[in-house]
């Protein structure tokens, strides 16, 4: 085209893209446009310059090679739901869930926001693939950004450069994401979904699940909504593989919400007893999965690297995590050492006698306040984790055996128990209830209802979901058996009941039998538990077959409160509830 500031422009770019593009960076007006090609020469001077700009500091390159650290606003360090939207043409089609925004009008003030948006800065073209190359499952997106640090982070979470043109051809069906800085300013912020127009805009923040447009706004709110079209699954679910001794392999998905343990699980390590089991993370947040041609159901892992919750990761919860960020890191909004090294509460060195805290203030253990924000992360490419699978970079996924949904619940929940059948599953899933985290803005630690774990990203009418989900089940002759869980129970005092992290191998031992048609279980009101005898308790010190009963109790009062807190999400939905969910609502009453 004739714009001079695009030149030169890539040979592989199609004329569709240039055109969107071009008619950005009229409505943005940067000073320079930046084709990035995904390369490590590129990454290795966007580095530099991040440094010399202030966007990032260089953390010791000895101790921590490739890492670097770098410090949000305070004002913008965590996904804001409250200004989210999903912009189609009819409200109905966002749902009762969503906060919805006529397309046209919001076009418009979005557009007054971006126009001359980009004046004095670069705008940097980020084109991209979420799946493994050559999946038919695989989308392109192409995220348009000013931020530094953004473009630094998509190339670690996703396939970044010419993969992405060279998968997309002359079509036009990619992803149109424009992601403008502008003052960063919570009065001038939107995170605005186009699912008809396969278009996302963002605005006024530069945190991961508002920014890093590949994650959370296209392989969910958007993947969700291309997936009831066509027929398939977009999941905030983590993806792993169970090797057993004699070399079975099964692969299960969980859907956790937010800071709920997604990433602790995809990258288990047994405990000492489970001699010969392995554990391998196909992914770690995100699931895109359909039903095969054999009638199993097939996922991939939609990303390639991990944005993870810093705080709690050490060498004793999560050693695979570990060896994955101390190299060629970057880590959001922790606390800086003076040894030019990272430190977070639940590290495993004790606290620093004094060091800088997140917001760059000096800070000592007697402070008082959290040195690293409760919601700092670390973005790491998954291929430095020691338990990658070789299935991550599979086109045809992998076949899922069990579903798992699991919230986090301080009670009623037990720690695990399986569904009786996939409608029953579908509503285990739709039911389920978390405790808010700093994932979010907004207050933390009360029970929301966040079905699938998929509340926040879900891009359409959450009853559609719903029947989606139970729709699903026609084409499956093989469906995942479905699960629960919850490792967050707790004492009367305030105490974690289950051991978690590690041990969580023991539930997924059982429900990796259970879909072998190996193990026992026993029939209650809320589906299928393991009596103690079906469950491996051994070498686990501390925890008796008493302190199993606890943690797996039924107490009735309290899931007849469950339940009236259930109807608060049905009530809200209820005019495109599938009948299905009554009716299950109906029978868990009467069994209770
Ligand atoms: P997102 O990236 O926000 O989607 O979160 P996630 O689901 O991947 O959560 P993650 O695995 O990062 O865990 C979040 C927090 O939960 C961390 O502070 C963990 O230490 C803690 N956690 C994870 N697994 C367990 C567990 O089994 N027991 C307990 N008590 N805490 C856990
Ligand atoms: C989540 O909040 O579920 C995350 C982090 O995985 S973010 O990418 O910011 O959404
Ligand atoms: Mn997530």
């Amino acid at each position: 085209m004739n714009d001079p500031q695009l030149d030169p422009v890539p040979p592989l770019v199609n004329p569709h893209a240039l055109r969107w593009i071009t008619e950005q960076v009229r409505l943005t007006t940067p000073d320079r446009v930046v084709w990035c090609d995904g390369s490590v020469a590129e990454r290795d001077r966007f580095q530099e310059q991040a440094v010399s700009e202030g966007i990032l500091i260089r953390l010791d390159q000895e101790k921590l090679p490739g890492c670097y650290l770098h410090r949000s606003q305070p004002n913008d360090v965590a996904r804001v739901e409250g200004l989210t939207y999903i912009c189609t043409r009819s409200e109905e089609d966002a749902g009762p869930t969503n906060n919805w925004a006529e397309p046209r009008a919001m076009y418009q003030r979005l557009a007054g926001l971006c126009t001359g948006g980009m004046r004095g800065r670069t705008l940097y073209v980020v084109p991209y693939l979420m799946g493994p190359a050559g999946s038919t499952m695989a989308r392109v997106g192409i995220e348009l950004t000013d931020s530094l640090y953004v473009v630094l982070n998509m190339r670690i979470m996703t396939r970044m450069g010419n993969v992405a043109w060279e998968h997309l051809g002359d079509r036009d069906d990619f992803n149109r994401g424009l992601h403008c800085l502008l003052d960063i300013n919570p009065e001038r912020r939107l995170i605005c979904h186009f699912p008809q127009d396969n278009t996302i805009i963002s605005v006024g923040s530069g945190y991961g699940g508002n920014a890093l447009l590949g994650k959370k706004c296209l392989a969910l709110r958007i993947g969700s909504y291309l997936g009831r079209r066509e027929g398939w699954l977009a999941e905030h679910m983590l993806i792993l593989g169970v090797e057993s001794p004699d070399g079975e392999k099964t692969y299960v998905a969980a859907a956790f919400p937010s800071a709920c343990g997604k990433t602790n699980f995809a990258m288990l390590i047994p405990p000492a007893r489970y001699k010969g089991w392995k554990i391998w993370t196909v992914g770690e947040d995100i699931a895109w999965m359909r039903p095969g041609a054999d009638g199993r159901l097939y996922a991939i892992n939609p990303e390639a690297g991990y944005f993870g919750v810093a705080p709690g990761t050490n060498a004793g919860t999560n050693p695979n995590a570990m060896r994955t960020i101390a190299r060629d890191t970057l880590f959001t909004n922790v606390a800086h050492t003076p040894e030019n090294t990272v430190w977070w509460e639940g590290h495993d060195d004790p606290p620093p006698a004094n060091c800088t805290d997140w917001q760059g203030r000096p800070w000592t253990p007697q402070s008082g306040e959290k040195a690293a924000h409760p919601n700092s992360r670390f973005t790491a490419p998954m291929t430095n984790n020691p338990s990658l699978a070789p299935e991550a970079f599979d086109p045809e996924g992998v076949p899922i055996s069990a579903l798992i949904f699991g919230g986090r619940r301080a009670s009623t929940i037990p720690l695990v128990y399986e569904a009786f059948n996939w409608v029953h599953g579908v509503y285990v899933g739709a039911t389920m209830g978390s405790e808010t985290t700093a994932a979010a803005a907004g207050a933390v630690g009360q029970v929301r209802r966040d079905p699938m774990a998929m509340l926040p990203f879900c891009g359409y009418n959450m009853g559609w979901y719903f029947r989606h989900w139970l729709n699903l089940r026609k084409r499956m002759k093989q469906p995942p058996r479905i699960f629960q869980v919850n490792w967050f129970r707790k004492d009367a005092t305030g105490r974690f009941l289950w051991p978690g992290f590690g041990e969580n191998m023991r539930v997924l031992k059982w429900i990796v039998d259970r879909c072998h048609g190996r193990v026992g279980a026993w029939e209650t009101p809320l589906g299928w538990v393991p009596r103690t005898q079906d469950f491996d308790l051994d070498g686990l010190e501390g925890f008796s077959g008493a302190d199993f009963e606890t943690v797996q109790s039924i107490n009735i009062e309290e899931w007849r409160r469950e339940v009236l807190s259930q109807d608060e999400l049905f009530m809200r939905i209820y005019s495109y509830l599938p009948k299905e969910m009554i009716f299950q609502r109906e029978l868990l009453v009467a069994r209770l």
